[in-house]
């Protein structure tokens, strides 16, 4: 199945594209999107205005992702805001600079946090999929790891334990993620729609 893919990040690209294909899907990004203004307050709000977007514009089934980190001792914070935490829209070293501030003295105990990532599919003839996957966690003191992208070298995933989210291969990433869990569902729901 062919799928547009709504998303103007390139390491997000590349991990739907690499979790996807084997999946059956392959997605294709040759069109000139939209800049799409997330104005949800919901990352599901958020991934079906991308996907909505995506699929008027190109006439094509498209997908959109929204997801992000909600940290426990930050009330949930910075979760839709995530790429635009520090201010300007996908600084990621600024975001965890703001990150590691904010947490400044709180123990690990009370560092636990999860990614979230919905996904959205939008068909031409109006029927939609909505997917949600979460990975468990806590923030790091500092950063490591040069993998992945966003706050993965402060992100400790549950599933490997002392390693940061950035310091795990693509493969390791997939299995676990929040990603990986929201693009199964997706396949799994997409073969009804085949
Ligand atoms: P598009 O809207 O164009 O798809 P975006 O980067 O703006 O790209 P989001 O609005 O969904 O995407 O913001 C997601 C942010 O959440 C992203 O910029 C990272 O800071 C963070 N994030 C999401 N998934 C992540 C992951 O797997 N690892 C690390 N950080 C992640």
């Amino acid at each position: 199945m062919k799928l547009i893919l709504a998303t103007h990040n390139q390491k997000k690209l590349a991990e739907l594209q690499r979790i996807l294909a084997p999946l059956g899907c392959t997605l294709v990004q040759d069109i000139d999107l939209p800049e799409v203004k997330e104005t949800g307050v919901t990352f599901a709000e958020n991934a079906r205005l991308k996907a909505l977007s995506g699929t008027l514009a190109s006439g094509l089934p498209c997908v959109g992702d929204d997801s992000g980190l909600c940290v426990d001792a930050l009330g949930g914070a910075p979760g839709v805001y995530s790429a635009r935490y520090a201010g300007e829209h996908g600084n990621d070293g600024g975001n965890i600079t703001k990150l590691l501030a904010a947490l400044q003295g709180v123990p690990p105990a009370q560092r636990t946090a999860r990614f979230v990532c919905t996904v959205c599919c939008i068909f031409p003839d109006g029927r939609e999929i909505a997917v949600r996957g979460e990975c468990a966690g806590s923030i790091a003191f500092a950063p490591a790891g040069t993998g992945g992208f966003g706050y993965d070298p402060v992100f400790l995933p549950a599933a490997y334990p002392g390693r940061a989210m950035a310091e795990l291969s693509a493969v390791e990433k997939d299995g676990v993620s929040h990603r990986g869990k929201a693009l199964l569902a997706l396949a799994e729901q997409l073969k009804g729609h085949l």
